[in-house]
Parts: structure tokens; C-alpha cells; sequence
């Protein structure tokens, strides 16, 4: 038997026969070193990651990898303030490590960069991490410097650090952040961003460009065309179809505009819109739906744990943000083969091809936005061919047998040189 699959996965027997659901002894872990030693994937490493647990893609794409870099026979251990909501099953090898934080009155506000560099550097000891990498800048890289400083007596323990978007284009931008921001990119060991644009905008706001672009991935099995759909018949029992925007409802992902679109849709062709996710936004865009009339129109679900039941059961993906260093979502829908309309910003342009896998247009402009919708939502040859594009791209491109391999490489980048 091969000891990696085609993905460089290890296969379930081989894992389940060297590592029963027990503690990894040092005696099984060096077998199984010794056994892959000369197999293509490196040898596996104990590998530190810190999310936000609760919100947003950084999380989603954080808490994956993890999942990823287990199935490969890495050991992943997530640091955090609570279990990362993609976070679904722990393991051996997916362990995760709660940030404590003792609360004091004079503290106004918790101190948790702090906490979190102490139980960054406890873990490292312990568990013996070869690296910490962190998802999203503030401050869990200056919380990895931190706890990398305060082992430097003991040993070095490298910090990667990943960009995700708002943490250099709004937040690291702001005064108030921007020189710490910068300090944690010049003294993190590696840095990567999840887009071209993103490592651009990085270079022109702080000066730097020591950055790998690893983008964001899809699992092509997790995410994939399903044909029967009960859902859908849920959320559309009289089978018009369906827009579906998924987002954390923030200001910058603009969820007002699909309510605008939806309205524009409805003068010309029946619909239905679905809301998937939670956040500041919503009781505006539920206010708005009312005022529009289309209230009536439209299901705001709140958070779902299966994002892929929504996007399988919807015939195309409105992404109308101000700012998108990737757009996740958009990458997700177009897995499941449906097209995707979406604003020109950031990294978007890299991910959706403009009139082949999707529609793009400016910031805002809700008209364009609802003409393409209605192109897609009243032609079915179109949608079926764009949704068929949109899967080949999106596999052929960011599928995770292509994806992981390039983080697995950095860490062993970032590694050797500074065991040099
Ligand atoms: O930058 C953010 O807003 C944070 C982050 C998040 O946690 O929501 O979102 C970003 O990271 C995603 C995963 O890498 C990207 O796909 C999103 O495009 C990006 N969001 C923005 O740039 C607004």
C-alpha cells in the first residue's frame, strides 16, 4: 500500500494501524517517522495554529488547514480563546489548547494578547510545536513574538504569520495599529497572504514583501454539486430560484446591497433570497427588506454549520463587498458549480473570471448587479455552463491537494532556515 494518496493524505488504515485512538507515544511517532522517512510527504511536524474562533473566513481557513495537516500526519495544535467553530472533531492529532484569562478589576479591558503569548509559549514546551503559525495579524502575531522571545533561552520557535485581509487593508492600516502591525511582519520568521492583491497592498502600506502568496482552498469531495436537494424545496417550495449571500454580516460585506438586488430582481423575474450568517448588518438588511416591500422575499437563517447545503441548494452567490482580499465564499459556491456575482475589489478578479464562472462589477452598483442576476436566474443553459466553469476553475486552481502541499513547504522553508 502507498503510504500517501494521491492528495498526500495518509490513507485511514494506515493512520488507524499506526496511530490507535490513544496518546502518540515518542516510541510511535519515531516508527513513524523512520516509516515515511523516504515517502513523498516530510516528516510530520507539531504544528501551532491560532484562529478567531468564532468569526470569519481567517477562522475557516485556519481551522481547514488544521483538519488538512492532521490528515497528512501532522499533529495540529489549535491555541485559542475557544473551540474553533469548524473545529468539529479533536483527535490525536487535532488537539486543541483553550487561552486562560485570570479577570482582575483593574483591567478595563483583558489582556488577552498576553494570555495568549503565555499559553502560545506553555504549549510550544509541552508539546514540543516546531512552529507556530498564526491566522489574521492583530495581535496574534505579536502574540507569537512574544512567546517566541520569551523561549529564545530555551529554544527557537519559528512564527508564520498568514494576512487575511482586514488585518492589513483596514485594522493594521489605522494609525492606531499600523507600526505594530508592520513590527509583526518584519520580525515574523515567514509571512504569506492569500492573494496577490493582498501581498500588494501589504507592500504599499507597510514596505514590506517578504510574502508568499498561499491562497485560500476547497476540498473538491467537501465541496461538490449535490443533486438531490431537500433544502431547497425548504427554502423554495414553489421552486422559484434561489440567491443565496453568505457573509459575517459586517459592514464591509455590504448584505444591505443583496436586499437592494433582490428588489431589482423581483420587478423582472420571481426569486427567492437567502441570508446564511450573522452579524451587525442584519437587522439593517431585515429593516431595508421591509421598507423594499420584499420582505416577504427573503430568509434570514442566521449561522449554519453546513455552508455547502445552502450553496448546493441555490442557483448563484451574491458577494456585493466593499472590500474582498479573496472572497472565500465566492470560492466555496463556485466548488458546488454555482456562479457567483460579485464586486471588482481586492482579490476577487484573481478568483472569479468575469463573465466566465461569474459576473463582476463595481462597488455598489446594485442595477448591474441585479441585470446579472436576472441573465443568470432566467436562463438555465447559462447558469448550468457558467456553474460548470465556475467548479473546473475553482478545482483546477485552489483544490487542497494543490493548496496545502505549498503551507507544508513554507513551514519546511521557514524551518530550514533557521536551523542554518
Ligand atoms: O479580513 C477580514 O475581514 C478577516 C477575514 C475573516 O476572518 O473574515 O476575511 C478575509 O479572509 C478570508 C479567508 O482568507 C478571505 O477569503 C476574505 O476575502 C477576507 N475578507 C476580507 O478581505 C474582507
Amino acid at each position: 500500500m502507498e503510504a500517501g494518496d494521491c492528495e498526500g493524505r495518509l490513507p485511514p488504515l494506515f493512520c488507524q494501524a499506526l496511530f490507535p485512538r490513544c496518546q502518540i507515544s515518542d516510541v510511535r511517532m519515531t516508527v513513524y517517522r523512520h516509516l515515511t522517512s523516504n515517502i513523498r510527504h516530510p516528516p510530520c511536524m507539531n504544528i501551532g495554529i491560532t484562529v478567531y474562533p468564532t468569526y470569519g473566513g481567517s477562522g475557516i481557513v485556519g481551522s481547514e488547514l488544521g483538519k488538512e495537516l492532521a490528515a497528512r500526519g501532522h499533529t495540529v495544535h489549535f491555541i485559542s480563546s475557544s473551540l474553533p467553530t469548524r473545529l468539529t472533531e479533536l483527535n490525536e492529532r487535532v488537539r486543541f489548547h483553550e487561552v486562560e484569562m485570570m479577570s482582575y478589576p483593574l483591567f478595563e479591558h483583558q489582556p488577552y494578547t498576553l494570555a495568549l503569548a503565555t499559553k502560545m509559549a506553555t504549549v510550544a514546551e509541552t508539546e514540543n510545536l516546531d512552529l507556530l503559525h498564526v491566522h489574521y495579524a492583530i495581535p496574534h502575531s505579536i502574540s507569537g513574538i512574544l512567546a517566541r522571545e520569551s523561549l529564545k533561552p530555551k529554544r527557537y520557535l519559528p512564527v508564520i504569520t498568514t494576512l487575511h485581509g482586514t488585518d492589513i487593508t483596514l485594522v493594521g492600516a489605522d494609525r492606531s495599529y499600523l507600526p505594530i502591525t508592520r513590527y509583526a511582519l518584519e520580525q515574523s520568521d515567514g509571512v504569506t497572504a492569500i492573494s496577490n492583491y493582498l501581498k500588494q497592498a501589504t507592500s504599499e502600506t507597510f514596505h514590506f514583501d517578504r510574502i508568499e502568496v498561499i491562497p485560500n482552498f476547497v476540498c473538491p469531495d467537501d465541496y461538490k454539486p449535490k443533486l438531490d436537494c431537500d433544502l431547497r424545496q425548504t427554502l423554495a417550495p414553489d421552486d422559484a430560484p434561489i440567491m443565496v449571500h453568505v457573509s459575517n454580516f459586517r459592514p464591509v460585506k455590504r448584505p444591505i446591497d443583496c436586499v437592494e438586488i433582490l428588489a431589482r430582481v423581483l420587478k423582472q423575474t420571481d426569486t427567492r433570497l437567502v441570508m446564511v450568517g450573522d452579524g451587525s448588518e442584519r437587522p439593517s438588511a431585515m429593516h431595508r427588506a421591509k421598507v423594499l416591500g420584499v420582505y416577504d422575499k427573503c430568509v434570514f437563517v442566521g449561522k449554519q454549520p453546513n455552508i455547502v447545503d445552502y450553496l448546493c441548494a441555490s442557483d448563484l452567490l451574491l458577494l456585493p463587498s466593499e472590500q474582498e482580499s479573496f472572497g472565500l465564499a465566492a470560492l466555496e459556491a463556485m466548488a458546488v458549480q454555482v456562479p457567483v456575482i460579485a464586486s471588482r475589489v481586492g482579490g476577487v478578479p484573481e478568483v472569479v473570471d468575469d463573465g466566465e464562472t461569474g459576473f463582476l462589477s463595481a462597488v455598489g452598483d446594485v442595477d448591474k448587479m441585479a441585470d446579472d442576476a436576472v441573465k443568470l436566474l432566467t436562463n438555465p443553459e447559462l447558469r448550468r455552463e457558467m456553474g460548470k466553469r465556475a467548479r473546473e476553475s475553482a478545482i483546477a486552481r485552489y483544490r487542497t491537494d494543490i493548496v496545502i502541499p505549498q503551507y507544508i513547504e513554507f513551514y519546511n522553508h521557514v524551518l530550514t532556515k533557521k536551523g542554518t
